[in-house]
């Protein structure tokens, strides 16, 4: 079993990758546009809006959280995952299967994400992949119960972090965002991607 892990590799991505990168998540945007994710059985908006690419994304609306093939607004396959993505993944990870899912979640200045824990994946073998770009974020991380103690870390454009271990399932979130921090993107607010694999083998 692997233990506690948590790998950080702050600034990983220069401005020309970052750069290069956010053109691609502008591509993928304008094919699966943002949507608005709701809370299960009450509907309570996130303020995160998301999107997802690879062939599969993560979702939530009334009926619950789950992983799906389409866009929940527009009906179409997720777009493919882009090959410098994948190849991210396999240089950080060395993971023996690729990821199936890429979350992109835009935080505009005021959007927060409160603690949880993923696990709608049928693989918690697998690593988790951070990659933050724009505005400096508040990240808390805390353990497997709830009520454990949490650590905060600033997150910032170009940082990668993988979770893996006893820390895959461990409680996360997002507690504020610190507009004006980058200027990467053209307005204030931040886009996380996570990489996921979600079925074993
Ligand atoms: C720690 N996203 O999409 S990424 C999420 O910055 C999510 O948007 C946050 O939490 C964001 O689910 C944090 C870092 C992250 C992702 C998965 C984790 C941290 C994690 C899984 C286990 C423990
Ligand atoms: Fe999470």
């Amino acid at each position: 079993m692997g233990g506690a892990h948590l790998q950080y590799l702050p600034g990983y991505l220069d401005e020309i990758a970052q750069k290069a990168l956010l053109e691609e998540i502008r591509c993928l945007v304008d094919r699966a546009p943002l949507f608005t994710p709701t809370m299960p059985r009450w509907g309570r908006p996130f303020s995160v809006r998301m999107s997802n690419c690879g062939p599969l994304g993560w979702v939530s609306d009334k009926s619950g959280y789950r992983y799906q093939p389409t866009h929940p607004v527009t009906g179409e396959p997720w777009p493919a995952m882009p090959q410098s993505l994948l190849d991210l993944w396999d240089a950080t990870t060395g993971y023996k299967y690729p990821p199936q899912a890429c979350l992109i979640n835009y935080y505009s200045p005021d959007a927060k994400m409160g603690l949880h824990v993923d696990r709608d994946e049928e693989d918690f073998d697998a690593p988790i992949l951070s990659l933050s770009l724009g505005d400096d974020a508040r990240f808390r991380l805390g353990g497997r119960e709830r009520s454990d103690p949490t650590q905060s870390f600033i997150l910032r454009s170009g940082d990668i972090f993988i979770l893996d271990g006893e820390d895959r399932l461990a409680y996360h979130g997002i507690d504020r965002i610190y507009p004006g921090t980058s200027l990467l993107l053209e307005e204030p607010g931040r886009i996380n991607l996570t990489m996921r694999r979600v079925s074993k083998g």
